[in-house]
This record gives C-alpha cells, structure tokens and sequence, in this order.
C-alpha cells in the first residue's frame, strides 16, 4: 500500500517584472524540503514512504483536496503569512481523509495551536528535521506523538540540501512560466534575543554554521535552473564569521554571474566589521538596495526590546561606503514599540533623512509573532501593549487570500494599536507622519528639494521641517480632508471595525495616494510655504525652489527629456546657477495608462519606482553626475 506525504509551505506569491516581462514570482518550499532530504536517506523511511507533492502555491482548497491521492501524511509548514489557510485546507483534508496524519510545523506553531484546532494530529516545534523523521517512523509502528520536541541540532553537516538532491526539479519543471525565490541557509541561530521576533525559537542562541560545500552545491544547482529569479538568506546575521561569510558571499555571487539570478534578499550581521564592505557590493547586484534594520532609534525602546543597533559613527560609514560605491540602501523601522512616544516616533522617522542615498525607509506597524518575548502575558502588561488582529496585508505584503473570490481565506496579524506610552490615536498620528515623510522625500518626492534646501541650505532640521508641515497640511482645507479621511480609516483599523478579507493598509495607501497626488500643486506649495516660514528667506528663493520642486516629481505638461536651468546646485546647495537634463522612463501617455488602474497601482508597488533622472550639464567646474531620483508611483 502507499504511504503518500503531502508537504506544503504556502507562501505570498505574487506577480513581479522580471526580464522584460511579468511573472508570478513565488518561493520554493524550502523548509519542508529540507524535512524529507534528511529523512529521506534512511532506508526503511524512504522505503515506506513516497513524497507526492511540495506544495508553495494557495489554490482553491477544493482544487487541492480533489486531487489527493490517498495522503497518509500531509504536513503544514505554518507561518503568519499562511495559518489561516493551513487551518482550512487541514480541516477539509481531514474531513475528506480522516486517516490521514495532520501535521504542523514551523515558526507560527506552539502547543496553544493543537489545543485549539483538534484536527491536527502532531505538532514539530522549532526545528525540524530530526523530529519529522522519527515522526515517520512513529507512524510506521503506529505510536504517533502528539508533540515533538527536542534539543537543537548541533552539527548541521547531517542536513543535506534538498536543491543538490532534486527535490526541486518537479516543482520548477512543472511551472516554466513562474519564477522563483529559492531559499539558502549558512547558518541557523541568532545570538540576539529582541522581544518582538521569534526566528524559529533559534533567537538568543549559539549560531551553527553550515558548510560551504553544500552551498557551492546549491549554487550549481541553481545555475542550471533558469527561472530561479532571487536568493534569499536565512541567516539572521549574514557577515558575522567574517572571512567565512566573505566566502560565502563569493560562492553565492556565482549565481548572479554565471547563473540566473537576479537579486538577493538577506539580513546583514548587527555588528559591522570590515568584510562587510567587501560582502555588501557582492549581493547588491547593480546597486540594489541592502536594508539595514533599525525598528527604531529611540534608546528607551531599544532597551526595553533588548536591541542594541549599530552605533551612529558605523551607520555614518555605511552612508559614505553606500555612495561611494552607488549602492542604495534602505532603513526598516517598527512603529508601536513599548516606551516609544509619539515625539520619539517623529524623531525616528527624520533622522536619517539628511544623510543621503536612501532608497527609502520602509516602517512595519508591530505586530505579535506567537513564539516571541512580546507575546507573554507580563511583557503586554508591563508595557500597556494593545492589539487588534488585523487582516494580514497590514505590514505590506501583498495577497492575502488563496486566490479565488468564493474562497477567500485573509491572514491575520495580531497588530499592535496602542501602548502604555502611546495611545491609538497618537499611533494614527504617527502612522500617518510616517507615510508623509516617506512620500515626500523618498516616494514621490513633494517636498525632496524644500526639505533638503531647508537642512542643507539654512540649517533647519527634518524634525522641525515636518511638523510645520503637517501642521499646515491638516490646516488647509483640501488636503486637510483628505488627512482626515486617512485618519478615519486608520482609526476603523485600529478599532477592530475592519475585517474584510482585500482590506489591508496597501488598499488604504492606493486609496490615498490618487486623492494625494491630485493635490500635488498644493502640497508643494505648502512645503516651500513651510520653507519660507522656517527660514524667513526672499520670495525669489522660494520661487526657484517651487520651480525645482515641480521639475523634480513627474510633470505630465512637460515632454521629456527637457532642460531646466535652476538657482541651486543640488548637491550643495548653494545658489548656484545649475543646468539640469531632465528625463524618465516613461512618456506622459504611458505614465497616465499605467497609473490610474488599481492593478497596474499595485504593480507599480511591486516594481517599486519609476526612474527619474536628474542630470548636471557639465560645467568647466563640475563633472558629469547623476542624480537618480525615485520617484511617483501609486
Ligand atoms: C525567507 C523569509 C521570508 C520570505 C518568505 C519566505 C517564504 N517561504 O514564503 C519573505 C522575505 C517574503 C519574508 C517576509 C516576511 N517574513 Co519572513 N522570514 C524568512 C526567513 C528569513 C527564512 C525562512 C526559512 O526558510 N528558514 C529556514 C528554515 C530551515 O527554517 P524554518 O522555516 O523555521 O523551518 C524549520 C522549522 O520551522 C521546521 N518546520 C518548518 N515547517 C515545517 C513543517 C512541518 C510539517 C514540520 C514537521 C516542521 C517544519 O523545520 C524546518 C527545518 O528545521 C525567516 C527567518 C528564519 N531564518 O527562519 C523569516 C520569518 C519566517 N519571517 C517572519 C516574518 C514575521 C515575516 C514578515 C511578516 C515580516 C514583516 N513584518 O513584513 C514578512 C511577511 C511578508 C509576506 N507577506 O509574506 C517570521 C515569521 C514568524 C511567524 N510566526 O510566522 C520569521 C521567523 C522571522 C522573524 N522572526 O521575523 N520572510
Ligand atoms: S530581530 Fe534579528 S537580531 Fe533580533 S533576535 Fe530576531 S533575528 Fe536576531
């Protein structure tokens, strides 16, 4: 009789622009696969049982269920951004089979998750490779346990790879129009314990290292399968053994050079040391942005989060080596930390403005991972911490569901919506600060020229900058409504009332930036408006800046390229008669196409920015440079 294993990782695919051309992009279900490689080489497991299916892709429960084969066994590898899903397609699997062994794994499980969903048969906490093995051979002798738990994993040289095996091969091959995001490990643990995250209860533990042999393997593989589109490191600390990492890093480089892949996604050590100069130029191909996440700057949260972040001189360095070496890079910030206030919180989000080539900063609302510090009772109480759970989509994301209108299934996030030290409506406040700063400098632009002019030209800072502007923002009348209209929604958020299933803070921020972009005369005017108040300086002045202003974000009465002569040298600052060759992508037609269909909004998300050139016609003084600025997207 066949013993049929049916393993899934369901992960948010989405469609992407890759090569010239859109594709579904999803990720390959790396974990499970890594349960079945190890399993796999005992005999009498891979004897016994057969691996049917890896499944990465939410389809229509239905559609799955109806094309089971007699499962035996049908594991779940469980995360925030798929349990709601895994609940439904588990139940209806075991409705249809009820001999068949439900099991749950991964990060998103503990043993709250058996008492409150009595279908699951078994549940694998943290790692998972030893447990599922002798899980199946449980099964074999019909001694099944309830919950599998055991120590770490010491000596991962026993894991192999499920890519040099080819367990890959069928998922990869049976999908040739998808690309894929293929996951890689060099090491498992963390030496950090911050109370908001739970790395697979491998936080605040000694680090494991794996050998690079299997990961030159890994690459070769990957070298050989086209559609394989991203890396992604599990590291959570990728750089901290130095030279080895920095071997590594040249190892994984190959499959950008010889190979198909396009971008890399990791999180870099905490502590910087000088291979990272070395290893960042490596996995930034083209100058892709690395992100260095700081969740916040505020010394009282990060204590109380237990996160010490990079010091200021390091991050300095890092602004410097970033635009030596025309690699853009970008901060992570967490908004609704414990202790963290609201003037705190606007302190966060300017600080780093001035120091130059940001992609952007990119802010998640917190929220509460089941296995971490932050989720026990005392810690909540301690620090006044309030949630609500909100539909997944909330932290950005995209796609929430499993795919077909009559079988929506939304994630939820348990968010949090207010502390002891901020309330609901101050965490609105910020919420909103936050998304103003980032339209304004990083996203479309609105206020890039003012704020810079202000900070670099008078010596007025970001902090100050943004307040009078917000303040003036929610005095005018029209774009005060539209800020009202934002806080409502946020506040619906914040008080539970919103729980249908394509709601999510994307669809709030589409919905926002159309009414916000229309109103884009006005917004710039109130931010040299805000220039002139701050800095007391001439009307002209003022004037060349709102002329700047209006040539740096996209001008549809413009056709492009086109030259503007302006009063201020970009890079300084100082009134200097400067040319600039102004340019985009996009022609007025196919910016007005693309922009205003909510599909096309949400590609334009995915694809991040359209590209704006800014470029210096070169004087006797100056030579060539460009300034790239990101720029409108919806
Ligand atoms: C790659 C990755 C992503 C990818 C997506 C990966 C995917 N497959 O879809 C991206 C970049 C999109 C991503 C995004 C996010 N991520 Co992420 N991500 C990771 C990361 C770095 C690696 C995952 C991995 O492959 N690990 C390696 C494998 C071997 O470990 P593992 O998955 O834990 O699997 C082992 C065990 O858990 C167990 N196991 C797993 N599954 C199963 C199943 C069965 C049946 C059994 C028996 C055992 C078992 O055995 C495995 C082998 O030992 C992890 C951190 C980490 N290193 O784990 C975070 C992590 C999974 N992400 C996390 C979070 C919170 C997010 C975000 C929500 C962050 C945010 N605020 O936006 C977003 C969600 C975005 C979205 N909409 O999807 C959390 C998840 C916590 C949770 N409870 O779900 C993690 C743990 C990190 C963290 N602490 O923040 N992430
Ligand atoms: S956030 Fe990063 S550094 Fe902090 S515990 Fe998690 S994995 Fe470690």
């Amino acid at each position: 009789m066949a013993h049929n294993i049916y393993l899934s990782q369901f992960c948010q695919s989405g469609l992407i622009s890759a090569r010239g051309t859109s594709a579904i992009k999803a990720w390959l279900p790396y974990s499970v696969a890594c349960l079945w490689a190890y399993a796999s080489q005992f005999k009498e497991i891979a004897d016994y049982y057969t691996v049917k299916e890896l499944l990465a892709l939410k389809e229509p429960i239905d559609d799955i269920v109806n094309r089971l084969d007699n499962p035996s066994i049908f594991g779940f590898s469980c995360y925030v951004w798929n349990f709601n899903y895994c609940i439904a397609l588990s139940k209806k699997v075991k409705e249809n089979y009820p001999n068949c062994k439900i099991v749950f794994g991964g990060p998103h499980v503990n043993k709250q998750t058996l008492d409150e969903h009595p279908h699951i048969d078994s549940i694998i906490i943290a790692e998972g490779e030893i447990n599922f093995k002798q899980l199946l051979e449980d099964c074999i002798f019909g001694n099944l346990q309830k919950i599998y738990e055991r120590e770490r994993i010491t000596d991962l040289t026993i894991l192999p790879s499920p890519y040099s095996m080819g367990l890959f091969d069928q998922i990869i091959d049976s999908n040739p129009t998808m690309y894929w995001s293929a996951m890689i490990e060099t090491n498992r643990g963390c030496p950090y314990g911050c109370t908001f995250c739970d790395w697979g209860s491998l936080t605040a533990s000694k680090v494991f290292k794996i050998g690079l042999d299997r990961l030159q393997d890994e690459i070769d593989y990957m070298k050989t399968k086209p559609t394989i589109y991203e890396i992604g490191i599990g590291d959570a600390n990728f750089g901290i053994f130095k030279e080895r990492d920095l071997e590594a890093a040249k190892i994984i480089r190959q499959a950008i050079d010889q190979g198909p892949v396009e971008r890399i996604f990791l999180s870099y050590a905490k502590k910087f040391n000088e291979e990272l100069y070395e290893i960042i130029p490596l996995l930034s191909p083209g100058g892709m942005a690395f992100n260095v996440s700081l969740q916040t700057q505020t010394e009282a949260s990060l204590k109380v989060i237990k996160r010490k972040n990079l010091p200021k001189e390091d991050i300095a360095k890092l602004v410097n080596f970033a635009n030596d070496n025309n690699i853009s890079y970008e901060h992570e910030y967490i908004l609704g930390l414990p202790l963290e206030t609201k003037e705190s919180w606007y302190e966060t989000m300017t600080l780093n403005l001035h120091e130059g080539k940001h992609k952007t900063v990119d802010v998640f609302v917190c929220a509460i991972l089941p296995n971490s510090e932050m989720a026990k009772e005392e810690y909540r109480t301690k620090y006044g911490i309030k949630t609500v759970n909100a539909n997944f989509d909330i932290n950005g994301g995209g796609g929430t569901t499993s795919g077909t209108n009559d079988n929506l299934i939304s994630e939820t996030h348990e968010t949090v919506i207010g502390t002891s030290t901020m309330s609901s409506s101050e965490l609105i406040d910020c919420w909103i600060f936050s998304y103003l700063v980032i339209n304004h400098t990083y996203g479309v632009g609105y206020s890039y020229i003012a704020t810079q002019m202000a900070h670099k030209h008078f010596n007025i800072s970001e902090l100050t900058f943004f307040k009078e502007l917000e303040r003036r923002m929610y005095a005018d009348s029209d774009v005060g409504k539209q800020l009202q209209l934002y806080q409502e929604n946020l506040s619906n958020f914040t008080e539970g009332n919103v729980t249908e299933a394509w709601w999510s803070d994307s669809i709030l921020e589409m919905q926002n930036y159309k009414p916000f972009f229309k109103l884009k005369n006005k917004i710039m005017q109130l931010s040299v408006d805000t220039l002139g108040a701050l800095s007391g300086c001439d009307q002209q002045t003022l004037d060349n800046v709102l002329a700047l202003q209006k040539n740096y974000i996209f001008d549809l009465s413009q056709s492009n390229s086109f030259e503007f002569t302006s009063q201020f040298d970009l890079d300084t600052f100082a009134q200097t008669e400067t040319k600039y060759k102004i340019d985009t992508k996009l022609t007025s037609k196919e910016f007005i196409t693309n922009r205003w269909s909510p599909g096309s909004m949400a590609q334009l998300h995915v694809d991040q920015k359209l590209v704006n050139s800014f470029v210096k016609i070169p004087t006797a003084r100056t030579k060539l440079e460009q300034i790239s600025i990101d720029l409108v997207t919806e």
